[in-house]
């Protein structure tokens, strides 16, 4: 019995390795420049923690529309500053729900993305618009 613990206990480990590196690496960009001007819809995915995709390419006068699915059990946010670093949006997504979050992107420049959970963005929970 004792050994049988232990030994699920070094598997579930092992898992969370694997999970943790697996998101390190993984950074997806998607472009999504339209004719300027355009509502642009996005589909994302947040997770425990990481956003996909990272990094998304836009036009100047866009507004994007992000469809964002929280696809872990636990609640996650994502919050948008614009190049000033002046916040222009910011929605709680629960476990296993999607929230659509419209922002417009009227100047070139990087438009970061975060989630405001403690440490979430420090363990990779973040990512950037590039606005063209
Ligand atoms: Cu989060």
């Amino acid at each position: 019995m004792q050994n049988l613990r232990s030994r699920h206990v070094l598997g579930f480990a092992g898992a969370l390795l694997v999970l943790l590196s697996g998101c390190a690496g993984q950074q997806r960009t998607v472009n999504v420049a339209a004719a300027p001007g355009q509502k642009v819809d996005v589909e994302m995915k947040a997770s425990s923690f990481a956003f996909d995709p990272a990094v998304i390419v836009a036009r100047t006068g866009d507004t994007l529309v992000l469809h964002v699915t929280d696809v872990s059990g636990e609640t996650h946010n994502i919050t948008v500053k614009d190049p000033s670093g002046k916040i222009i949006g910011s929605e709680d997504i629960p476990g296993h729900q999607t929230v659509t979050l419209e922002v417009p992107v009227p100047a070139a420049g990087v438009y970061p993305f975060y989630c405001d959970k403690p440490f979430h963005s420090t363990l990779g929970m973040k990512g950037r618009i590039e606005v063209k």
